[in-house]
């Protein structure tokens, strides 16, 4: 037990255990294969592995639906194998968390077996079971209006007790009734205490704000006429009870295991008054939350609009940054710093270029970006060695995510009449924003499917891996790896600054530079980063007088220009 929140100066990285490595040749990526990384990790400067879902899983959204939380899905190895990882990490002075998935269960949990076996069973307010409604012309329709985050109605029809029952994502991930204490005393029974138990150091909590919904389900205003479904988010986010859940689930489960870590997924939260809610030490909720919106940097406004590529300015990524480094100023809150996880694109295809001139001094401009921000550092597998987006001419069979499908699908709907436009529309953001890119194997050596398996990879390997992989990294002082390495050991030399200092950004209407200087007591840094492929003036070179480059991606390169993707930081 203790409190001094080790989590803070922590340098995150997360696993995405299908992906990453596999040590049977079965083709997917598993526990035992992580085990077999973490010197790897350790000599990247990671002090937390967090793990993706590693349940057992039918799979369709990648284990976020997990039909057991005290087992392994076989694939992946044993509970013995995570213990074996675990060990593998406390006794290098690191630690591990899961991802802790408790909105919804798989349709094939023995809960939802139950509750859908009859009315009367007492696990059927486990879930949302509610009746049918019907149109003028006696239609059956689902009992509210909503819209999922995977295309479609949040409410399927089950034949077996002629009842409706809601799940936010996929059909095959229906969400579980927090209303209900027997249902929230399983979930911190099985789910939590149970990983803590085994000694997990802490939890990604997915969803997060998400738990407690209004039970009588009113309809989401009308803004399709077209449409029965409609946009709906701010129907479920934030609801209610959801405070009186968090407090309790860390009152029962977190606080008797100790400083036990845990970041939240909190989306659709614009206000920071809201967000310390959740983060505020005093709250005792959570840790801290992921502010997604750095990952919507690019896509269509709505969650509808979500894969029409949308063009963007410089001052949209700043003003992100600046909300949510800022926000804790002067609070007991503490805040997060990524730009990529496993639903998102990579950012050195979507932030910089991944063009081969530019690619790599891209990822290490975005690096100097990460490496000098406020708050507990994630870092996503791959993004250390710069890995990119998939191929633009990869076919849509390559890509498996059901969100992506489903958004694809329905524009294959509404272009069956002959006009292709909202299906080529959709495809195109695909190639920019699916959460495939994320998803393909970890690029480990310049062997086939890049030393990822011996065997058939469940996700194709990207095309370029023999000129981007770990093996080449390692063995070149100026790679991207060997840059990551070099700039996380600075972040920790100069904590003070990097981890906890107050942002402030400079010359903010630029829309070619980003330029911020991070301060504490009488300590300054500034941080210049070029964001396009042409060289800029480097307009704030006066405020450098007096301090000294600390760090740059460029070996040389003249004090008032900043070359293409040029990155520095002086202190
Ligand atoms: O994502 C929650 C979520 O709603 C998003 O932020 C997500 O990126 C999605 O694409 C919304 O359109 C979490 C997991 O990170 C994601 O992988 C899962 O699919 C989802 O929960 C359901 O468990």
């Amino acid at each position: 037990t203790g409190t001094n929140n080790w989590w803070k100066e922590a340098t995150v990285y997360q696993v995405y255990p299908a992906s990453f490595y596999d040590s049977n040749g079965d083709g997917w990526g598993d526990i035992p294969g992580v085990v077999e990384k973490v010197p790897y990790l350790q000599s990247l400067g990671v002090d937390v592995v967090w793990l993706s879902p590693m349940y057992d899983s039918p799979m369709h959204d990648m284990g976020y639906d997990v039909s057991d939380y005290e087992n392994v899905l076989p694939a992946y190895g044993t509970v013995q194998d995570v213990e074996n990882l675990v060990e593998a990490c406390h006794s290098r002075g690191m630690k591990v968390i899961l991802d802790l998935v408790v909105n919804h269960s798989s349709d094939q949990h023995a809960w939802f077996q139950e509750s859908r076996s009859s009315k009367d069973n007492e696990k059927r307010d486990w879930y949302f079971w509610r009746p049918p409604r019907y149109d003028d012309a006696g239609n059956r329709m689902p009992p509210s209006n909503y819209r999922g985050y995977f295309a479609g109605s949040t409410w399927t029809w089950d034949e077996k007790t002629e009842e409706y029952y809601l799940h936010l994502y996929a059909k095959e991930q229906p969400d579980l009734n927090w209303d209900n204490k027997a249902t929230r005393e399983a979930i911190y029974n099985s789910a939590v205490r149970f990983w803590l138990d085994k000694g997990v150091d802490g939890f990604r909590v997915d969803t997060v704000n998400k738990y407690s919904k209004h039970t009588d389900f009113p309809d989401a205003p009308v803004t399709d006429p077209k449409s029965y479904i409609q946009p709906a988010i701010g129907m479920w986010c934030n609801g209610p009870r959801i405070h009186e859940f968090l407090r309790e689930m860390y009152d029962d489960s977190f606080a008797p295991y100790g400083d036990v870590m845990t970041v939240g997924e909190l989306a659709n939260t614009p206000d920071p008054k809201n967000v310390l809610e959740y983060v505020g030490a005093s709250a005792k909720q959570l840790s801290m939350v992921f502010h997604l919106d750095i990952g919507h940097i690019g896509m269509g406004p709505s969650l509808e609009e979500k894969y029409i590529l949308t063009p963007w300015k410089l001052t949209k990524m700043k003003s992100i940054v600046e909300k949510w480094q800022t926000f804790i100023e002067g609070t007991d809150g503490w805040t997060t710093a990524f730009c990529e996880n496993h639903d998102n694109g990579r950012s050195v295809s979507r932030f910089a270029s991944d063009s081969p001139e530019f690619r790599e001094i891209s990822a290490k401009m975005l690096a100097l970006m990460m490496v000098t921000m406020t708050g507990t550092l994630f870092i996503y597998q791959g993004q250390e060695i710069g890995m990119i987006n998939a191929p633009r001419e990869w076919p849509i069979e390559e890509y498996k995510d059901i969100e992506g499908l489903g958004y694809y699908r329905e524009a294959e709907r509404q272009s069956a009449g002959g006009d292709t436009t909202r299906k080529d529309l959709i495809m195109n953001g695909l190639r920019t924003l699916a959460r495939d890119h994320s998803r393909l194997p970890m690029q480990w050596d310049d062997s086939a499917h890049a030393g990822f398996t011996t065997g058939q990879p469940w996700m194709r390997a990207h095309d370029l891996y023999n000129e981007m992989n770990v093996k080449k990294q390692e063995n070149e002082s100026s790679s991207v790896l060997s840059f990551w390495k070099d700039v996380l050991r600075l972040r920790k030399e100069h904590r003070d600054l990097f981890i906890h200092g107050a942002f402030e950004v400079l010359d903010y209407d630029n829309l070619e530079t980003f330029c911020f200087v991070k301060s504490r007591d009488d300590a300054r840094a500034l941080v210049v980063l070029n964001f396009t492929d042409q060289a800029q003036p480097f307009t704030q070179v006066d405020k450098t007088r007096g301090m000294k480059l600390l760090v740059g991606n460029y070996a040389d390169s003249p004090l008032e220009t900043l070359k293409a993707f040029e990155g520095r930081v002086y202190i």
